[in-house]
């Protein structure tokens, strides 16, 4: 694994997409457990609902808003933690949490002469065909069914009728314009990455999970996807993850970007989760 995918690696956004490369060989799994959450979220209540059939969307594009945007004043993420400024990193505008923006602008001075493009990555995978074998394609599907006010929404890996469920389902609120909001404790993703040891499944689990979005009969716009890394859980990961990568770097070359990055309290107060934000849309999947 290069330089380049092993950031990718350490990130949410990293952990949405796989890297594109060879698959072929052995495949490990680096898992944690991750059921930690944060102790400052209030959990929002939608009750219950009674939805139709659900609608499959397939994500088709998914960004990590840039410091330019953020700055602009555009949506960049959620609330995840319910609170203003705390453990020393500033919110954006509206409480909105999201370290993953200065951990995607940090990562390339790790690698000057290769600089990680973090987005790139992303849009490799899921531009990756599904036939493909010289990539790893990324099919994040959002089930959405529609009741009255409300609906229920999973997260799902592929659109068969065997897909792993990676988040939900849960029910979140809707309103005449298609608006929908929605919380889950966990999005739970599995990553296969390439590496010249073979693929390497990196498992990474996002708490307090917030999504928004605008969905109509044929897309979901306006996507919006919040929460958090837990430290313990996450830098675990990592560690464990650096020997099967085969590369150089060790934890102490990440470890000090994640130190200032932490901007979220867990039990205790300690600020130990790293807030990620990612905006998205979808488009309808045609029915077999
Ligand atoms: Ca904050
Ligand atoms: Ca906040």
């Amino acid at each position: 694994m290069d330089l380049k995918k092993l950031a990718f690696s350490l990130t949410l956004s990293a952990s949405l997409f796989a890297g594109c490369g060879d698959d072929s060989g052995s495949t490990t799994s680096t898992t944690t457990s991750t059921s930690t959450t944060t102790s400052t979220t209030t959990a929002e209540d939608f009750g219950t609902c009674s939805p139709g059939a659900p609608v499959l969307y397939r994500i088709n594009a998914l960004s990590i808003p840039t410091p330019a945007q953020a700055n602009n004043g555009d949506t960049v993420g959620h609330n995840v933690d319910g609170r203003g400024d705390v453990c020393g990193v500033p919110d954006y505008a509206g409480g909105v949490d999201n370290s993953l923006i200065d951990l995607a602008a940090a990562l390339p001075s790790l690698a000057p002469d290769d600089p990680i493009d973090l987005q790139a990555e992303i849009d490799n995978a899921l531009n990756c065909a599904p036939d493909a074998t010289d990539c790893t394609r990324l099919d994040l599907v959002v089930s959405v069914a529609s009741g009255t006010n409300c609906v229920t929404v999973s997260v799902l890996d592929g659109a068969g009728a065997d897909a792993e469920t990676l988040a939900g389902p849960f029910v979140g609120s809707l309103d005449g314009s298609g608006n929908m909001r929605g919380v889950v404790p966990n999005l739970s993703l599995a990553i296969p990455d390439a590496t010249d040891n073979g693929t390497v499944d990196i498992s990474l689990s996002v708490s307090n999970v917030i999504i928004t979005g605008t969905a109509s009969a044929s897309a979901l716009t306006n996507v919006v996807i919040g929460g958090a890394l837990i430290k313990s859980d996450f830098e675990q990961t990592i560690r464990d993850l650096l020997p099967q990568l085969g590369g150089d770097i060790t934890f102490e070359d990440i470890g000090p970007i994640l130190a200032n990055l932490y901007d979220g309290q867990v039990s205790g107060g300690a600020c130990e989760a790293l807030s990620v934000g990612l905006t998205a849309s979808a488009v309808v999947v045609a029915a077999p």
